[in-house]
């Protein structure tokens, strides 16, 4: 069976793609010489073999990192060069949307055209970042002493880790790596094994921009031991990591260890609220927007519709009159809506919670099977269960699919309270017509993104994170260059006297 990547035949059965590790600005063999296959998840066939990074390849690339930050000529470039640089990388992904979106799509196996549309948006993220890079400023200080004159600066941090998962692989990137570069750090990226051959092909532009040697590198390979490694490593400075609960455990268990700096952006149990007097029809879209966009497998996943309960039959009506005509198919045709999960261990998982849901007491009113015309690929039906509160585990932890729990609520203080009852922070969507409550309830929200009468909005300009179970540190926007920067304080004494005799007190 074939499959073609614009200009380049891939046929499965005989000779796959092959991926090496990029070090030092060079494609390197992994020193064990082993190789993974990567699967397609619209066929569950693998399509592209990629390297299994060792702690030795992760040493290699930490230490091309460290050497590039003190003494390429990165180091001695000035912010604005540095910022040139970011802004060429981002014209070059402009010009090779169309090949990026394909090789996500086929490796993650979300829908072509939402690749295109994320990736087309992608440049405007490293553009934002380069016209930032020399406006990285500190403040002189008005400083109460006589004849001192104190000024901060910001400083990049040294070799920046970053670990990121296979919902999106190059936005998710793309969100460390130009705040990470623009402020003048080098960074060493481990991609998840489930989808490393876009990044893979993103770097061959990093090469094209002109940066020097050892500022972008790219070990591949799984948690154990590559990102172990990498997050463990003396010389890494800072880890920006996006996945599981579970994985980011051990990421800040390496990272206390060498008291490196972390960010952690893992994922929600997000609330979509809906008030009696929103507009029904675009809250019936942002729900299905927030949910069953991306099949579920987003970080800012919608995964809980909160319905007053005056309108509560009546979106449910509108919910599943538009889902059930939801096109479910190959992520590669341009007529799909919703492609399959992106691996069989996402599949598995959504099938047990699917299960745990019913054996709960929770109340299927659409979906919860594999579409029965797609039983090759990864494909699960868009699901709605009902529940009268939230109590249970699905209503309660992240399911990372197309599953949506709905929940009635009778006033405004419910809403809030259920909304918050949960370990997450990350995000919470509002659907009122009020001003005032849009304004009062997004206060009361714990989350670290609220969207009022939208949902799934991103801008370069916007920060993204969240708290508890959601991790902390924030990306996007100026603040994410304060995530890969720390200040320096700089007191000179302007004074000609003498220094008085430190044992004598003032
Ligand atoms: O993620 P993992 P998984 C959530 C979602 C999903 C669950 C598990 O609920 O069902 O997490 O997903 C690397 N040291 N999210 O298991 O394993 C790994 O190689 C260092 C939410 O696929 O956390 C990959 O590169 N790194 C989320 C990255 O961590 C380690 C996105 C993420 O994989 C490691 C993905 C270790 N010990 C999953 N172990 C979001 N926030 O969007 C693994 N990794």
């Amino acid at each position: 069976m074939e499959q073609t990547v614009k200009g380049m035949s891939l046929d499965r059965s005989t000779d796959l793609k092959k991926y090496n590790l990029y070090i030092n600005g060079e494609w390197v063999e992994p020193a064990g010489h082993e190789y993974f296959p990567s699967y397609n998840p619209a066929t569950g066939e693998a399509w592209c073999e990629v390297a299994k990074g060792t702690a030795e390849d992760v040493d290699k690339a930490v230490q091309a990192a460290h050497h590039a930050f003190l003494h390429s000529d990165w180091a001695s470039m000035t912010f604005t060069e540095r910022g040139r640089l970011v802004y060429r990388l981002g014209e070059l992904i402009a010009e090779n949307i169309e090949e990026l979106a394909r090789y996500e799509s086929i490796d993650n196996g979300k829908l072509i055209r939402e690749m295109r549309g994320q990736l087309r948006y992608l440049p405007e993220f490293f553009y934002y970042y380069a016209g930032l890079a020399d406006k990285i400023h500190g403040h002189t200080l008005p400083i109460d002493k006589q004849d001192m004159f104190t000024f901060t600066s910001r400083e990049p941090l040294g070799v920046v880790a970053a670990i990121t998962p296979w919902n999106s692989p190059l936005y998710l990137t793309t969100l460390k790596l130009a705040p990470a570069l623009t402020a003048g750090n080098t960074i060493v990226i481990k991609p998840s094994e489930m989808t490393s051959a876009s990044l893979l092909e993103l770097v061959k532009l990093v090469e094209k921009a002109g940066f020097p040697p050892g500022v972008v590198n790219v070990v591949t390979g799984f948690g154990m031991p590559a990102g172990n490694t990498l997050t463990a490593h003396p010389l890494v400075r800072k880890v920006a990591f996006t996945g599981g609960a579970e994985s980011a455990r051990h990421v800040v268990r390496n990272t206390a260890e060498n008291f490196a700096q972390l960010s952690l952006e893992l994922g929600g149990k997000s609330p979509n609220i809906i008030f009696e007097d929103a507009d029904l029809d675009n809250a019936v879209m942002g729900i299905i927007a927030g949910i069953f966009g991306a099949s579920g497998q987003s970080c800012v996943a919608g995964s809980r519709a909160l319905l007053h309960a005056d309108i509560y039959d009546q979106v449910i009506e509108k919910l599943i009159d538009r889902i059930s005509r939801i096109r479910i198919g190959d992520p590669l045709h341009d007529d799909s809506e919703m492609g399959p999960l992106a691996t069989p261990a996402q599949l598995k998982r959504v099938e047990e919670f699917v299960s745990l849901g019913l054996a709960e007491g929770g109340k299927i009113l659409y979906g919860g099977k594999r579409p029965e015309h797609l039983q090759n690929g990864w494909y699960f039906e868009p699901t709605i269960f009902e529940y009268a509160d939230q109590t249970s585990r699905l209503t309660q932890e992240e399911i990372f699919g197309p599953v949506l729990s709905v929940i009635p609520f009778r006033d405004e203080a419910e809403a809030i309270a259920l909304a918050n009852d949960t370990e997450y922070a990350l995000a919470a969507g509002i659907w009122t017509s009020n001003v005032a409550k849009a304004h009062r309830v997004a206060k009361e929200v714990r989350a670290g993104i609220v969207w009022v009468n939208t949902y799934r909005s991103i801008s370069p300009m916007a920060p993204i994170g969240g708290s508890g179970l959601s991790g902390y540190g924030r990306e996007g926007g100026c603040e994410a260059i304060y995530e890969y920067t720390q200040s320096k304080t700089v007191w000179i004494n302007l004074s000609q006297e003498s220094m008085p005799d430190p044992f004598i007190m003032r």
